[in-house]
């Protein structure tokens, strides 16, 4: 039954005036699924309810952070308390430092880190320490992997710029560009092509260790720790980019996972519970290159900003104490629902499903994907057909194939089950409409 978005309509038109595609972040537009995007009103645990008064079972949790659920009645009433006592002072506080010990402990990596207030200033304040500290200019991304909007970072990025199918950016001028190298993911020998080439001028690797933004991508067996070999060998640094892993596949993201010791991790997302927060951190030696004590400038109005702070303490603080639960049950239920959905494909649409806890895609082909251009052989139409009618069925899927779906502690079995049996609807319509040729 079609979705009423009367009134979500009527937003989308006045918001259309107000910002470019009327959204405030391009992925949000749904331009890569169709139909119009309904505005949320409100979320509570697994759940969504839009400005009609549709309810949404939701796995895609504002892009990753609402690993607790929404509305976590901890994480409100300590932003609460921290807003009663001012939004924000410019100075330092208390609050920075507890919740830098949190990711002490969740990170043996981190000595010292810097908050800032987006995945983005992260990553690119890394790079910066990054050239700085190796006096190097060249940096190794991989395609598909999406690091944030900075100029050199928008070059063969994942998200919304492979969801729009753009190269890269407009305005990014080619010098920014020049330095940044694009290489495929779970590719050791382009690594080690790219090391023989450039040699000692490469400044760091950046990865997300477990790709999320070409839709789910884990690394091969042993790639990680070819990276970490090849960047020790060559004196360049590792940047986990864990701004989307980071405290959703284990508490100690995918280093703990893997058992990598990366030189410097970015976080975001989950850091902050909902508010605006990331961080980069590593060794203290190569972070007291920062201003004020080292020559590599880096700063920020909001920075550590209290409330932002009292969510991520809330949140982390309770993944931390209640991890030996939590993270085996998000591990069962993301995996009765990516198993479970794929089962209901088997008989009517060719699905791959890659899973790496509570952080799975369904890419619709058939074939095994492993990089950035096994996911773009994914039928986009298809996927498109599958969100609209799981969107109509009250199921939220993040609106791009080449995105990640997350589920939180607060999903339940029942909540799997309408899903996957939703899902045999949607891929029965799609199987149904499909010509021989699909
Ligand atoms: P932000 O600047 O959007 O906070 O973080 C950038 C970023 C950095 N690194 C990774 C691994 C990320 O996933 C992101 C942001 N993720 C996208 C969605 N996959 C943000 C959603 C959006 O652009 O609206």
């Amino acid at each position: 039954m079609p979705l009423v978005l009367t009134r979500s309509a009527a937003l989308q038109q006045r918001a259309e005036k107000l910002f470019p595609g009327g959204v405030n972040s391009p992925v949000r537009a749904f331009r890569a699924v169709g139909g119009e995007p309904p505005f949320i009103e409100r979320g509570e645990g697994a759940y969504l309810w839009d400005a009609d008064g549709n309810r949404y079972i939701d796995y895609f949790g504002s892009w990753g952070p609402m690993i607790l659920g929404h509305a976590f009645p901890p994480v409100v009433e300590a932003i609460q308390q921290a807003a009663a006592r001012s939004a924000s002072f410019g100075a330092s506080t208390a609050a920075e430092g507890d919740l830098a010990e949190l990711v002490q402990f969740a990170y043996p990596s981190i000595e010292k880190m810097r908050f800032v207030s987006s995945g983005t200033e992260a990553t690119m304040s890394a790079i910066r320490l990054a050239r700085a500290f190796t006096g190097r200019k060249y940096i190794v991304k991989f395609e598909g992997c999406y690091h944030g909007h900075a100029d050199g970072l928008l070059v063969k990025a994942g998200s919304g710029v492979a969801t729009f199918g753009i190269p890269g950016s407009a305005g990014v001028p080619e010098e920014a560009a020049h330095f940044t190298l694009a290489l495929p993911f779970n590719d050791v020998p382009a690594v080690e092509t790219a090391f023989e080439k450039h040699r000692d001028h490469i400044a760091c690797i950046i990865v997300e260790p477990i790709v999320g933004n070409a839709g789910c991508i884990p690394p091969a067996p042993g790639y990680l720790e070819a990276l970490r070999a090849l960047t020790k060998k060559r004196g360049s640094l590792l940047i986990f980019d864990e701004v989307m892993t980071g405290f959703r596949v284990a508490l100690g993201g995918a280093q703990e996972l893997y058992g990598i010791r990366p030189d410097l991790t970015t976080l975001g997302k989950i850091l902050g519970g909902g508010l605006p927060v990331g961080a980069f951190g590593g060794p203290a030696h190569i972070m007291d290159q920062l201003a004020p004590l080292g020559p590599v400038y880096q700063a920020g109005t909001l920075s550590g900003n209290p409330l932002a702070m009292a969510a991520g303490i809330a949140t982390v603080g309770h993944l931390r104490d209640h991890r030996a639960e939590v993270y085996p049950k998000l591990e069962k239920l993301s995996a009765a629902v990516a198993d479970g959905v794929a089962a209901a494909a088997e008989v009517e649409v060719p699905l791959t499903t890659n899973r790496v806890g509570a952080m799975f895609t369904w890419f619709f082909t058939p074939d095994p994907v492993t990089d950035y251009a096994g996911a773009a052989r994914s039928s986009i139409d298809r996927f498109a057909a599958f969100h609209r009618a799981m969107l109509s069925a009250g199921v939220w899927l993040p609106p791009s194939q080449f995105e990640a779906a997350f589920l939180g502690t607060a999903h339940t079995d029942a909540d799997i089950a309408q899903t996957v049996d939703a899902a045999r609807q949607a891929f029965a319509a799609i199987a149904s409409k499909a010509g021989p040729e699909e």
